[in-house]
């Protein structure tokens, strides 16, 4: 049998073939420890959710552009390529020409799949900026939070939220790791782009065997690695930040703190200091306090500062921490923490961000670029924080606040999406549905029907990473893979790159958006590009030819002894941050400057405005799913095999099952103040009494589809989640918790219909 073609996934490398028909996908002789999600990959290429045929919705197609309440529900008309082309053309020509650039939101984003060439972003960024620009969308629905406050507390070129720190420094020089959010396993299996090897999970379990005590502050003990010495520390969602301080409290007030870290390496320990102590607020931050907020015993919290003072110490927060309201405090707190240890920059000490958040995150550093497709340069200004897109289309033109700016946003007529799907990354899909009902056109590429797919009034369908060429390459991984094409897509689907060459012919700047290359030639240049970049930089891969018919080029492995701040720590003379003071900053004049209630200048513990109440005691978990990445291949095994009754598996503690009559296996309703759907109850201890947990991903499908605030029969957790900003700071996604009750369902049983095409979508054999 042939071994497969080699190419590669965000699950990591693969190999892949076609027999009978069928195709068959098996691990890459590359990887120690392949993902058992790459057994989804195999089913869904040619699953009845695949897009096979250019379509547009009936009511755009008969009335035109405009804004509709019709998306989500109107039946689609199936058209030709030529058709598809010319309308799309037409329409990009209108919006430019009646309201500019700026009115069409190519924001656009998503994990899309494997592939630097194709890469969906890529592709589509390109594309608008061939035709004059766009409205983009900056951070991510991943680290909003971080990204915006981290380089005011250690400067911009400190890229602390991807590990700076090695998994074998913590092996070998660890003794305590404090992780607030836990260390979940199940998030090393992933990387955008893929890694290669996955060593993460294998690097966690020798540093747990080798006896490190890992205390995991998390409401669920599925983020808790498994060892002797992993202590599971249940705490009150959304409080780890009055947990820190209260640490911190009892080293300051214990004289356990490290005072000249704190103020030869650091700016503004006063002012926290005062904080801590009550000199600000009348409130010390005792560990009394810090109980009656989060749920930890205040002997608990004492005896484990003392522990970490004793230890070394690694505080780790989770990104999930930083995805709620006021996200910008777990890690400013994390960082004040450790800088109290005095551990930061030694060895195993310090502060770690993301580690179990995805695989890439602790691995050797590699400071090589990758091979890219170039995106041109956009012209136009606008941009939006990337959560914030329902709020740009519902307000067009209306002022909002971020990272001390006050900005309006853009007046999208033409929303055009490609590789992400707004419909499992959103928050409050009740509120997106109405927002995407407000703009002239809506275009999206997808393979599958997904919930963003039957929104759009243009679909565009696009091949998998399996039916075309590529590069696969992720950060921090050594290894480029030749992604050989596996098989053709089904239907009329079609590359993205030949969708938007097609578009750029019909626009007149095809030569522009192609510079006449074909699949093949973009991959030897961008090869042959990056090749010359790490050329000297102790590698030499080899040319394209060779590269291709090897299957994959490795470069020499990066330095595993990386610790984050390692310089500055030993020399804070010499190597001083880019943050205004040259260290960092515990308290920032930059953040106090702006004036956010919402993120003042210094770690602050802030209560959050929609926590538990009566109608909605409960804290739900919006967690990372364990058995598929994100949204991705819901309809494929590992996923499907999770469900309970078809939906997504909640989990509840028993006591809080018991009185409201619910089972396991049962099927509940949950209720936020923003909407509800239903779900799968799991009845477990594994979960703090108080809070249930729901994972992201489940695909949206509403009960009454004409209803923008239809509960969502299939348990997509955007339906309860509130769309709001972290604070006006960042900006960020808050989808992490949100406040619910849950109470059992009664009456007739709703079928599943979320993987099934839409109407006028019915899928046609495979050719
Ligand atoms: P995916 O499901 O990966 O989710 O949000 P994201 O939108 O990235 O969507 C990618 C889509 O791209 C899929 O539908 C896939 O089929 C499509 N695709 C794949 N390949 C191609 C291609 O070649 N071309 C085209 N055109 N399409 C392609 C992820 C986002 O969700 C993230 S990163 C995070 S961290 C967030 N986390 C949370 C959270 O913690 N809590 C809540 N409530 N919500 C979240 N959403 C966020």
């Amino acid at each position: 049998m042939s071994p497969g073609r080699p190419t590669s996934s965000h699950w990591g490398p693969l190999r892949a073939r076609v027999e009978d028909g069928e195709l068959t996908v098996d691990p890459h002789e590359l990887d120690p420890h392949p993902s058992s999600l790459l057994r989804n990959m195999g089913t869904a290429n040619g699953h009845p959710a695949r897009i096979r045929h250019p379509m547009v919705r009936r009511g755009w197609l008969e009335n035109g552009a405009g804004p509709s309440s019709a998306r989500g529900h109107d039946e689609f008309v199936r058209v030709d390529w030529s058709e598809l082309t010319a309308l799309l053309a037409a329409e990009l020509d209108r919006v430019i020409d009646l309201h500019g650039n700026a009115a069409i939101f190519g924001g656009s984003y998503g994990w899309g799949s494997a592939g630097r060439f194709h890469h969906p972003q890529s592709q589509v960024h390109r594309f608008l900026n061939t035709i004059g620009g766009y409205a983009r969308s900056v951070n991510t629905y991943s680290t909003g939070a971080s990204s915006v406050l981290l380089p005011h507390v250690l400067g911009h070129d400190v890229d602390a939220i991807h590990g700076l720190t090695g998994w074998s420094v913590l092996a070998e020089h660890t003794t305590m790791i404090v992780a607030f959010g836990g260390l979940p396993a199940k998030n090393l299996k992933v990387a955008p782009g893929g890694i290669t090897r996955h060593r993460g999970a294998a690097a966690l379990g020798r540093i747990i065997d080798d006896g490190t005590t890992v205390v995991a502050v998390t409401p669920s003990r599925a983020d808790c690695p498994a060892g002797p010495d992993v202590r599971w520390c249940p705490i009150n969602p959304g409080t780890d930040v009055a947990m820190m301080l209260a640490l911190a409290w009892v080293l300051v007030t214990g004289h356990l703190h490290d005072i000249e870290f704190l103020r030869t390496r650091c700016a503004g320990y006063e002012q926290l200091e005062a904080y801590l102590l009550g000199a600000e607020d009348g409130v010390p931050k005792t560990p009394e306090w810090a109980e009656g907020i989060t749920g930890v015993a205040a002997a608990e919290i004492h005896t484990l500062a003392l522990q970490m003072a004793a230890n070394r110490t690694f505080v780790s927060v989770t990104w999930s921490l930083q995805r709620a309201r006021y996200g910008e405090q777990p890690p400013w707190t994390a960082i004040a923490l450790a800088a109290v240890l005095g551990q930061i920059g030694m060895p195993g000490g310090g502060f770690g961000h993301g580690y179990g958040s995805m695989g890439d995150v602790g691995l050797p550093q590699r400071r090589n670029p990758l091979p890219t497709l170039p995106q041109g340069h956009n012209p136009v200004d606008a941009f939006i924080p990337v959560a914030r897109v329902a709020d740009m289309l519902l307000n067009p033109g209306a002022r909002f606040e971020y990272d001390g700016g006050v900005h309006r946003y853009p007046d999208a007529r033409l929303v055009y999406w490609c590789g992400g799907n707004p419909f499992h990354h959103h928050q409050h899909i009740g509120r997106l549905r109405r927002a995407l009902a407000m703009p002239d056109t809506v275009v999206v590429h997808e393979p599958f029907w997904t919930a963003t797919a039957r929104h759009a009034d243009i679909v565009v369908p696009s091949a998998t990473s399996f039916e075309r060429s590529d590069i696969g390459a992720s950060r921090n991984d050594p290894c480029l893979v030749a992604m050989h094409q596996v098989c053709d897509p089904p239907g009329e689907a079609r590359t993205d790159y030949e969708t938007f060459s097609e578009l750029a012919a019909a626009m007149g700047v095809r030569s522009a958006f192609t510079e006449d290359g074909s699949e093949r030639d973009w991959l030897r240049r961008i090869y042959e590009r990056w090749r010359g970049e790490v050329a000297g930089q102790k590698a030499d891969p080899p040319p394209f030819d060779e590269f291709w018919s090897a299957g994959h080029t490795e470069l020499p492995d990066a330095p595993d002894d990386q610790v984050m701040l390692r310089d500055f720590a030993h020399d804070p003379d010499a190597f001083r941050l880019s943050t205004p003071s040259g260290r960092i900053e515990l308290s920032s004049e930059t953040i106090r400057s702006f004036g956010y209630d919402d993120c003042p200048g210094h770690p602050t513990w802030l209560l959050p405005d929609a926590g538990p109440s009566e109608e909605y005691p409960l804290t739900l978990l919006a967690s990372q799913p364990a058995h598929r990445l994100h949204s991705q291949l819901d309809m494929c095994p590992a996923s499907q095999e999770t469900k309970v009754g078809g939906r997504e598996p909640v989990l509840m503690h028993p006591e809080d099952a018991t009185p409201r009559d619910i089972a396991s296996g049962g099927l509940v309703v949950i209720s936020s103040a923003q909407g509800s759907c239903l779900a799968g109850a799991v009845l477990t201890r594994d979960i703090k009494k108080g809070c249930v947990q729901l994972s992201t991903g489940a695909w949206y499908d509403p009960l009454d589809p004409s209803d923008p605030d239809s509960p969502c029969g299939h348990g997509n957790v955007n339906t309860l989640t509130a769309d709001r900003g972290t604070s006006r700071l960042a900006q960020g996604c808050t989808g992490q918790l949100v406040s619910v009750d849950v109470r059992a369902h009664r009456g007739p049983v709703p079928p599943v219909r979320a993987h099934i095409p839409p109407r006028g979508a019915a899928p046609s054999p495979s050719p």
